[in-house]
């Protein structure tokens, strides 16, 4: 740092944090961007170049409030959370920061003066897709939340060079495309100076040591989290890999063996290189091992190196120090620090194993045995031998601390062949708190996957922090003019920081221009989706139709083929209706859109079967406007900003007891949409199952039908969807499409009827939206720092 005596003088021109929003010279700042840190001028300045100018505009206030935040969180010292996550689906960044920093309608009026509409400048920002679905998005809400609450929190994750792949749809199939999202990205800041240097490999056949492994350097690269209406300024410190001695090896280099120098090069290179594009399943591939220990790694020397700049005593850590696994990605963690405790620092072992167990807390978010996560044993031996001895020892003493009526079904070691790591244990055994994210999913995996640790630790060790999603970006952003009609009501903004204040609303059922302006909005947002699938799809549908929508990650429990199926039934149920009955149908517009893991081919086969029905149902002229079949290609968060406002209804329909929670259902709901989803039922599931393997599986007549008209070939060579038909003919209907087919056609009927009484939907909507408060990321943020993390707010005021 400075030495005293220059300090004043570098205050005197230390910048200072804007006081009001009216100081804010936007444009002066956008145009100065543009010539000096792009090199361009007015004769050859794009919307890119605005996007670029108006980003660095914006960016140099969230950074001094950032540096402040940082500064007075390093001064006072207190605990703070570290969020490790191996996904941060964050989506694009411009339009939020505008928002929390109050400066959006500053920029609106001023990129207009400078010739650009906001919206076009606004499209040009690639999103940081680094994250699958549900999981990454969590946390990303989470990073929202906690800095609107001026928590100390860092979050850390893997910056990845592909984010999830793009998806095209190519004669309706879906086509992976790479997502290069680096050309262009002002909001990170990398720090050359910051690195780690990780060690793979090696030998840590003796007792306490680990030496001579393959060597690759983790490099920070930081991002500015804006709170809404704060000045706090969070940082998520992203790792990037790169070989650790220089550029090349120059041993190698000299003895004229460069392509092998390079070689070794591109190998470091490629440990964060690209996301893994699986969403609930786990695949157990050498390199994402390489990428959780690399990150996990990184991230604890970086938090570990915080904690001894204060020179307290160790006991102290788990004061000052919470870590939350998302997931059990990051669960090597918990190994990690026990090894600097004990090999690097010298503790022993139960000093050491105290202080992680009191700073480790670990998110179920599955019970799907397919996305539990397991290592092989010898993959594992070979890149991380010292790990794989400190895992036996927590296993021994953990087995040896627990009576004997547990025998095997609770080692972290599965004896299979070969030997396995189970993940979800390790973390168990390794955390104070465990929670599930909704009191559903918490219920269930203390009574299932998890019941043998619920007798041995008890149950205060298991607990429930149901799930929430930012307000800011899913209803102020996302529906500017909702937000905008519900802040009139219920006395200005403030609801967006306390969502409870939404109950308001309840009082505005009955009132008619209310509920007029409420209607129009969604009309409005019906409008704007209309017209992007008529550019995206080429497909014109009516705003007035009822849009039911179904969006997430393609997956057999999540049921997109119930929906379909469902579909085919509707158009097969108006095909054989005379013109009088055609009349009585609710025009009815079905969206999917969703990814399928590259390698998922009942997942793919689904998505084939949407676009061939699509493609029958949208020309065929008996149908017209009654029915509209779209599959929008590339579901991404800023795809949802402009599709969970448009709903009418959204479909949640996975098998009982497999979702654990969803979040895309309370996004739609703050919109002012009405939900279909799945009741409980996880305990019947079994016993149907049972029944269809043993028993006579009776299926449904009307899906038979459908099976029937698909296997006429009436959507295209049938041989393509002759796996999804045997899955539930002769496969044993694992996912209950048959059992819940009648019951889900009954469903859509009563929703066709309720449509129908638009006044009595407005209030139905309206009531929904009302009730939403519980479900921001806010309260959920709140509940995991008062019962999990033990942490306080800061007291932090540009
Ligand atoms: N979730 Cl295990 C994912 O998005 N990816 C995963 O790999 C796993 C879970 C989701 C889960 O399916 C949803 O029900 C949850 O709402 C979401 O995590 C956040 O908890």
């Amino acid at each position: 740092s400075i030495p005293l005596p220059q300090r004043e003088t570098w205050q005197k021109y230390s910048a200072q944090a804007f006081s009001s929003k009216e100081e804010f010279e936007f444009q002066k700042e956008t145009v100065r961007h543009v010539e000096t840190s792009l090199a361009r001028s007015l004769y050859n300045c794009d919307e890119l170049a605005a996007y670029a100018g108006a980003s660095l505009a914006i960016r140099d206030r969230l950074v001094i409030s950032w540096n402040k935040t940082q500064q007075h969180q390093t001064f006072v010292d207190q605990k703070r959370l570290y969020y490790l996550s191996l996904e941060f689906l964050m989506g694009r960044t411009l339009d939020n920061a505008m928002l929390n920093t109050g400066v959006k309608s500053i920029a609106k009026d001023g990129l207009g003066e400078l010739g650009f509409r906001i919206e076009d400048v606004l499209e040009q920002e690639h999103d940081a897709a680094l994250g699958n679905g549900g999981l990454g998005r969590l946390a990303a809400c989470f990073l929202d939340s906690l800095a609107t609450l001026n928590y100390p929190a860092w979050g850390y994750g893997l910056r990845y060079r592909y984010g999830i792949f793009k998806q095209e749809i190519v004669d309706g199939y879906q086509v992976e495309v790479p997502d290069y999202w680096l050309s262009f990205n002002p909001w990170e800041f990398p720090r050359f100076d910051i690195t780690v240097d990780i060690m793979f490999y090696g030998n840590g056949k003796q007792c306490t040591s680990w030496e001579g492994g393959e060597i690759v350097q983790a490099v920070a690269y930081d991002v500015p989290i804006p709170g809404f209406g704060t000045s706090v300024t969070n940082n998520l410190r992203l790792w990037s890999s790169k070989a650790a001695s220089g550029e090349f090896d120059f041993q190698k280099f000299n003895s004229g063996d460069y392509e092998s120098a390079v070689a070794d090069e591109q190998r470091a290179e490629t440990i964060s290189a690209v996301l893994y594009p699986n969403d609930n399943l786990d695949r157990g591939k050498e390199l994402r091992l390489k990428q959780q220990y690399f990150w996990v790694a990184a991230s604890l020397h970086d938090i570990v190196r915080r904690f001894k700049k204060s020179r307290r005593p160790w006991k102290e850590f788990s004061e000052q120090v919470a870590i939350q696994l998302n997931d059990t990605h990051p669960a090597l963690a918990i190994v990690e620090l026990q090894r600097l405790l004990i090999d690097t620092e010298g503790l022993e072992w139960d000093e050491g194993w105290d202080i992680v167990t009191q700073t480790f807390g670990y998110t179920n978010h599955t019970v799907l045995p397919e996305a539990l996560e397991k290592w092989s044993v010898p993959l594992f031996q070979n890149l991380l031998p010292r790990h794989l001895q400190i895992i036996y020892d927590i296993n021994l003493f953990f087995l040896q601390s627990v009576e004997k009526r547990f025998p095997k079904a609770i080692s972290i070691i599965e004896e299979s062949t070969p030997k396995s790591i189970r993940m979800a244990f390790l973390a168990i055994i390794g955390s104070h708190k465990v929670n599930g994210v909704a009191e559903l999913h918490s219920d269930l995996i203390q009574t299932t996957i998890f019941k043998d640790f619920v007798k041995i630790f008890g149950p205060d060790k298991f607990t429930n922090v149901t799930n929430g999603i930012t307000p800011r970006r899913w209803l102020h952003q996302a529906n500017p003019r909702l937000s905008e009609l519900i802040a009139s009501k219920v006395g200005g903004l403030g609801f967006l920081k306390d969502l409870t204040l939404l109950s308001e609303l309840e009082n505005y059922v009955d009132d008619k221009d209310f509920k007029r302006e409420w209607m129009e909005i969604k009309y409005a947002n019906k409008v704007r989706l209309a017209k992007h699938i008529k550019s995206a799809n080429g497909v014109t549908v009516n705003p007035s139709a009822l849009f039911d929508i179904q969006v997430k990650r393609m997956h057999e429990y999540k049921r997109q083929q119930l929906n379909i199926f469902g579909v085919i039934h509707r158009y097969l149920t108006i095909k054989a209706m005379t013109p009088e009955e055609r009349k009585k149908v609710v025009p009815r517009v079905s969206i999917f859109g969703g990814k399928a893991a590259p390698g998922y081919w009942m997942a793919k086969t689904i998505i084939h079967l949407i676009n061939c029905v699509g493609n029958i149902v949208n020309k065929d002229k008996d149908i017209g406007d009654l029915l509209k079949v779209i599959f929008l290609e590339d579901y991404n968060v800023s795809k949802a900003e402009i599709i969970c406002p448009a709903s009418d209804i959204s479909e949640h329909i996975s098998t009982a007891g497999t979702e654990a929670s969803g979040t895309s259902n309370m996004k739609f709901v703050l919109n002012g949409g009405l939900i279909i989803g799945t009741c409980d039922g996880a305990n019947e599931v079994e016993d149907l199952r049972h029944k269809h393997f043993y028993g006579k599986h009776e299926l449904d007549p009307d899906l038979r039908r459908v099976f029937d008209e698909i296997e006429k070939g009436a959507f295209g060579p049938p041989e393509g969807f002759s796996a999804l038909i045997n899955s539930v003919t002769v496969h044993g209907d694992y996912y209950l499409v048959s059992d819940d087919f009648r019951s889900y056609i009954q469903t859509h009927a009563l929703v066709d009827e309720a449509y129908k009484d638009q006044d009595e939907w407005a209030a139905k909507t309206i009531m929904s939206v009302a009730r939403m408060g519980f479900f921001s990321s806010d309260r959920c943020i709140q509940d995991y720092a008062e019962s999990i993390w033990n942490i306080e707010p800061s007291t932090f005021e540009a």
